[in-house]
């Protein structure tokens, strides 16, 4: 299967722009052995490279290049399969737009490449292409917040772990993990994780749920989470509830009763964020509308989890608007290597950007996606990067500390 790749990254010092004609050569040689084809750009800051050929063998010389020193901040632009190879006749050839001018690299390339003029203007690939060239010095796309410009301090929270259940017996247990604001060292909310019995997972606990309960468990389940919350002493911190918006629909009164369990421990409905999954609103979005107007005029605050997992998308944002948007693990995971999710994030940060919603990104492991995610404007963040979740109580929270210049 003929395979197509596109990548930018960016020179490292270690490597001198004048090194590049060598380098090419090389590549060249060993890409035409293995039938891989292709072009490399470079505007005297980043490169932009053309891989076609093999998949195998793409995958092979692409994995070669990912461990090359001499070039960082790799992402993946493009990756797709093709009828017919654009660039035929050599294993690689360099466009330095530092020594041609744009025009002369374009007409260059089309007469270089296979496809007629017309085909090439709807091609992707030359599209990318176009793009890099057409915007000389400005091809980084987010300039990344560097990782190694951070170290971490770990504190503990100001709560109180109590690593019992609140009482014995109880059908499930709650671990909590903070959502974070690193750079205002800000803890913006705990969200309650629901656990077995002792404390297994969530599969665990509503195995033991005969299917016609499942409603009732769940809205039950909220005042065992809010006990636990009050006996954490959360104070005025804010805390996240996941919560099936059926419950609200199936069980008569059930924002009432889940208004008795938060006075009943002392918070204010002001203080809870019901979350809910994308999946579960569109099931039924009518129903979904009703109850979720039960909880907005009791004063409960409401989130979108795991965005992007399901297959709401954007749409779902036109119909309907909450406070806070989670934007699913799935695309933050080494967002800082992937094109494509980089641009979804792009997008949803504009639309909430302008419809006031706050971004909260979870699953956040690596620093490297942090500092993505923080330098194109997300501030509050979730995952084991910053705090794992604890039964019963809250673990000691990472915070991300600047270095300062004269130790790096
Ligand atoms: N090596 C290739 O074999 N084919 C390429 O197309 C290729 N393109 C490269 C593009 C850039 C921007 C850079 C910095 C390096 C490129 N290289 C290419 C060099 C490889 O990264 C690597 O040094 C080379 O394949 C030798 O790998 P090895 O030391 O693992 O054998």
């Amino acid at each position: 299967m003929l395979a197509t790749l596109i990548y930018r990254s960016r020179l490292n010092c270690t490597l001198d722009p004048s090194q590049l004609t060598s380098l090419v050569e090389r590549a060249n040689l060993r890409n035409s052995q293995l039938q891989v084809t292709g072009i490399l750009l470079f505007d005297g800051d980043h490169f932009l490279q053309v891989l076609e050929g093999p998949l195998t063998a793409v995958n092979v010389v692409y994995e070669r290049i990912t461990r090359d020193t001499r070039h960082s901040h790799m992402v993946e632009l493009l990756r797709d399969y093709a009828p017919h190879r654009r660039f035929v006749d050599r294993g690689m050839m360099l466009f330095d737009l530092c020594s041609m001018t744009s025009s002369a690299v374009l007409r260059t390339i089309l007469r270089f490449g296979t496809l007629k003029y017309h085909l090439a203007s709807n091609d992707r690939v030359y599209k990318f292409i176009r793009n890099f060239i057409a915007s000389p010095k400005s091809n980084a796309g987010i300039r990344n917040t560097e990782p190694e410009q951070w170290s971490f301090t770990i504190k503990s929270p100001p709560f109180v772990n109590v690593s019992a259940p609140v009482t014995e017996g109880q059908p499930c247990q709650f671990a909590f993990q903070p959502i974070i604001e690193p750079l205002r060292g800000n803890i913006s909310s705990l969200e309650a994780l629901i656990r077995g019995p002792n404390g297994g997972s969530p599969q665990e606990y509503f195995a033991t749920i005969a299917p016609d309960k499942l409603h009732e468990a769940d809205l039950a389940s909220k005042g065992w989470a809010l006990a636990m919350a009050s006996r954490l002493g959360i104070g005025n911190h804010k805390v996240a509830i996941n919560l099936l918006p059926m419950s609200l629909v199936k069980i008569p009164g059930a924002v009432d009763i889940l208004l008795n369990h938060i006075t009943r421990n002392h918070l204010n409905p002001g203080q809870i964020i019901v979350e809910v999954t994308e999946d579960e609103v569109i099931s039924g979005y009518e129903e979904f509308t009703w109850a979720i107007r039960q909880l907005r005029a009791a004063g409960i605050g409401l989130a979108i989890d795991d965005f992007g997992s399901g297959f709401a998308g954007l749409s779902l944002l036109a119909k309907f608007q909450p406070d806070k948007l989670k934007i699913d693990r799935t695309i933050v995971t080494d967002i800082h290597l992937h094109g494509p999710k980089q641009a979804i994030v792009k997008a949803i940060l504009d639309c909430c950007a302008e419809l006031q919603i706050t971004v909260v990104a979870e699953g956040v492991e690596k620093i490297e996606e942090w500092c993505w995610l923080e330098a194109v404007g997300v501030q509050r963040f979730q995952g084991f990067l910053f705090a794992r979740p604890v039964l019963n109580g809250v673990s000691p929270i990472n915070w991300p500390q600047r270095i300062s210049p004269s130790l790096t």
